[in-house]
């Protein structure tokens, strides 16, 4: 699953892609790059960190996701073919990089306006694709009973389009959604707003029009975020410890990084199972509902296929017993069938027959 960084020229996407991903790339001053890059995002757990301590591993390895840094958007992109819709097609889910800082050339932020245009693009492009698949279908030869039902469903779209609707905001059955996959209408991917502040406004909260654009997010049902680019890449820069004091000093208590990491669990339904041992601790990013059999598949298809049980201690629990052998004597360590739902934080070992 890519999840793209959208947003206006200098909002601050590659600075919070380097973020994410660690990749140094160079930050522009007066926008430009064309191309769109992707990379992969650690999931910041402590967990892991927790897990680190008790097992001592030679190796750590963090969930991912992958993200792409894709070039801004002028206004105007969705009048015509562009490289920015194209790319944003491609990817499963957005997040809008919303400028909330003046410029280093003393352009005042507008936020507001930056979604407004945003959101606009979205759906003008979202109305074309509508628009064009009705046209084809009107002028086709025969009407068939099931293009005759897609028809009124794209009414049904462009009415809400029109309206200023988003897709995602529309009760649409998996049928409808499998109708229109093949679409790939933008507003219809999930979409987070990730308000890019400066220092100040990341200790407080506020920011310019900070109350319309609260109330817009929950409207659309739209996660809202608050980072502080600039700065959190001089807080990446401190080890852990000296981190976490930065942090305190601020008065805040996780990093923009990591609430983003939650938002963008929670919104797009993922959640992680942890495997621990002593060659590696690591975190497995499965959506929300998967069942043990399948999530095993995610480390390796032997082990999907051959699926004997699963060995499961919630976290929690395993953190409060202190000790894996402490968390059996409790009574915390479960056996699990192959339909056992995973839940967050699971921490597994598979047993398995090849
Ligand atoms: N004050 C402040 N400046 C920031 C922040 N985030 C990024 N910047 C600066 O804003 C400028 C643009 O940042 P980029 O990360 O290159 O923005 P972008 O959205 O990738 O820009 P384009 O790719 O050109 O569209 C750089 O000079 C950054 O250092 C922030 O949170 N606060
Ligand atoms: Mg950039």
């Amino acid at each position: 699953m890519d999840i793209g960084l959208i947003g206006l020229p200098r909002s601050g996407k590659t600075t919070i892609f380097n973020l994410l991903t660690h990749a140094g790339v160079e930050t522009t001053l007066y926008g430009g790059k064309a191309e769109s890059r992707r990379g992969l995002a650690p999931v910041p757990d402590k967990r892991l960190d927790w897990l680190r301590d008790l097992y001592r591993p030679k190796k750590v390895t963090p969930a991912q996701l992958a993200v792409v840094d894709v070039p801004g958007l002028a206004r105007g992109d969705s009048q015509g073919p562009n490289r920015f819709l194209h790319d944003v097609r491609q990817v499963d889910a957005l997040i809008h990089v919303v400028r909330a800082f003046p410029t280093e050339l003393g352009e005042e932020a507008n936020p507001l306006a930056e979604l407004e245009d945003m959101e606009l693009e979205l759906n003008l492009s979202d109305l074309d694709l509508v628009e064009k698949r009705r046209e084809r279908i009107r002028s086709g030869k025969k009407v068939t009973k099931e293009l005759q039902r897609e028809l009124e469903l794209l009414d049904q779209l462009y009415n809400a389009l029109e309206s200023g609707q988003r897709l995602d905001q529309l009760t649409l059955t998996e049928e409808d959604r499998r109708l229109f996959s093949g679409y790939q209408f933008l507003t219809l991917k999930p979409m987070i707003w990730l308000i890019n502040v400066d220092d100040k406004s990341f200790q407080t909260g506020q920011y310019p029009q900070a109350d319309t654009i609260a109330r817009m997010a929950q409207e659309k049902g739209i996660p809202l975020v608050l980072m502080a680019g600039a700065l959190e890449e001089e807080i990446a820069e401190l080890n852990p410890a000296d981190q976490e004091e930065f942090l305190r000093d601020l008065g805040v208590e996780e990093t923009g990084t990591q609430r983003l990491a939650r938002a963008t669990y929670a919104h797009l339904g993922l959640i992680s199972f942890l495997t621990a041992g002593e060659d590696e601790v690591r975190a497995w990013t499965i959506r929300r509902g998967t069942r043990a059999k399948e999530a095993a598949g995610k480390i390796h298809s032997d082990i999907e296929r051959g699926f004997i049980r699963a060995e499961v201690v919630a976290f929690e629990a395993l953190a409060k017993a202190g000790s894996m052998a402490k968390a059996r004597e409790n009574g915390d360590v479960r056996l699990e069938g192959k339909d056992y739902v995973m839940q967050d934080g699971d921490v597994v070992n598979f047993r398995f027959n090849v």
